[in-house]
């Protein structure tokens, strides 16, 4: 049986959304949704499961609707995607227990974001931290989605859901129920890296919030951010050769790169031997260009909070009539008495 195209991508509302969720995800969401049927969510459960958005109520809603604006802001159409917060469709927390129960423990040792997020103290770190990976493969499958936009550091939990969908076919005796979703790799997608330290991704949740330009910036604190951007003493490279062991050179290098939807190769010939400070402003400016209609649309929006309130409603309904059939047959299918 051949599964109906259908994306499903989401992001945590642990902050504001930053650069690297931009021009890693967010905008090759935009382009997605040109290709195939896509539902996003903002996966608020998820979010419950770091000490960034577990027992901070007002800045979990803040960030879920700032999530949400962001996500139209960038061209992501919520008439044509459906557009919900995870918590609203109950029909993901009811397929995770299911799938609590068809995952292995040792499939879940193996993950090793749970090892890097629950530092060296993982006996205080959450059960739901722990389990991550199992709400994560039951969003996906809850739709019987076939393909699923990934960073490099999701490809594991991208693996489970895949183990998951295969041993729930075979145990229940359902072959082809669920769909072995796909990664959708995205040539495009930038990895984008800390301002402060080249060798760690850009985060929402680093304490530094000098480690990233939030979509919510303005030009003012863009500026600032990239002027104080970790660099090195040399002058920009001549070649991607130069570049091994620069990762704040290559970091900056890349996002000028994405920004301006130009090759690499044709940035560092650009910069080629120049001093940083005059390439920070090049770049500054360009950041503030491209993002400033973001930021402004998002403003629009988060000034009408019933108004993102109604669209995440109406998503939600939306991705529950995909959602609430399905669920009834895997009900139906493990013996659940409805
Ligand atoms: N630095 C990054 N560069 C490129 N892509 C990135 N993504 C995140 N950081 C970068 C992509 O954005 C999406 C958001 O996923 P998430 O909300 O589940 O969180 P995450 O991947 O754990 O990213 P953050 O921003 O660092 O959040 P926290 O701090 O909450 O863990 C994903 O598609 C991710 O690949």
């Amino acid at each position: 049986m051949t599964h109906k195209p259908l994306v499903l991508s989401g992001m945590q509302p642990t902050n504001t959304l930053h650069l690297g969720n931009y021009l890693g995800a967010l905008k090759n969401w935009v382009r997605l949704q040109e290709q195939m049927p896509c539902l996003f969510c903002v996966v608020d459960m998820h979010a419950l499961t770091q000490e960034s958005g577990y027992a901070k109520p007002a800045d979990l809603a803040r960030a879920t609707r700032e999530v949400t604006a962001a996500y139209i802001a960038a061209g992501v159409d919520p008439a044509r995607t459906p557009i919900f917060n995870q918590s609203r469709v109950p029909e993901h927390g009811e397929l995770a227990w299911i799938f609590n129960c068809v995952a292995r423990l040792g499939w879940m040792d193996r993950m090793t974001q749970f090892k890097e997020k629950a530092g060296k103290d993982k006996e205080r770190a959450s059960v739901g931290l722990y389990t991550y990976p199992v709400l994560m493969a039951a969003d996906i499958l809850v739709y019987k989605a076939t393909h699923v936009p990934v960073g490099e550091d999701q490809k594991q939990h991208l693996e489970l859901a895949r183990d998951i969908a295969a041993k729930f076919n075979n145990d229940f005796a359902v072959p082809d129920f669920f769909p072995q979703p796909e990664p959708v790799i995205t040539g495009t997608a930038t990895r984008v890296m800390s301002l402060r330290d080249g060798a760690k991704k850009m985060s929402k949740t680093d304490a530094s919030d000098n480690s990233r330009i939030n979509l919510t910036d303005d030009a003012d604190a863009i500026a600032g951010k990239i002027k104080r951007a970790k660099t090195d003493p040399l002058p920009l490279p001549a070649s991607k050769d130069e570049l091994k062991d620069r990762p704040e050179a290559e970091n900056l290098l890349n996002i000028y790169a994405a920004l301006a939807d130009q090759d690499r190769d044709g940035v560092i010939a650009q910069f080629a031997g120049q001093q940083f400070s005059g390439f920070k402003t090049a770049l500054a400016d360009l950041t503030v260009a491209k993002l400033a209609p973001i930021t402004a649309e998002m403003r629009r929006l988060l000034a009408d909070p019933a108004e993102i309130d109604r669209i995440l409603r109406s998503g939600a309904d939306r991705a529950r009539a995909i959602a609430v059939p399905i669920m009834d047959e895997v009900k139906k299918t493990v013996g659940f008495v409805t």
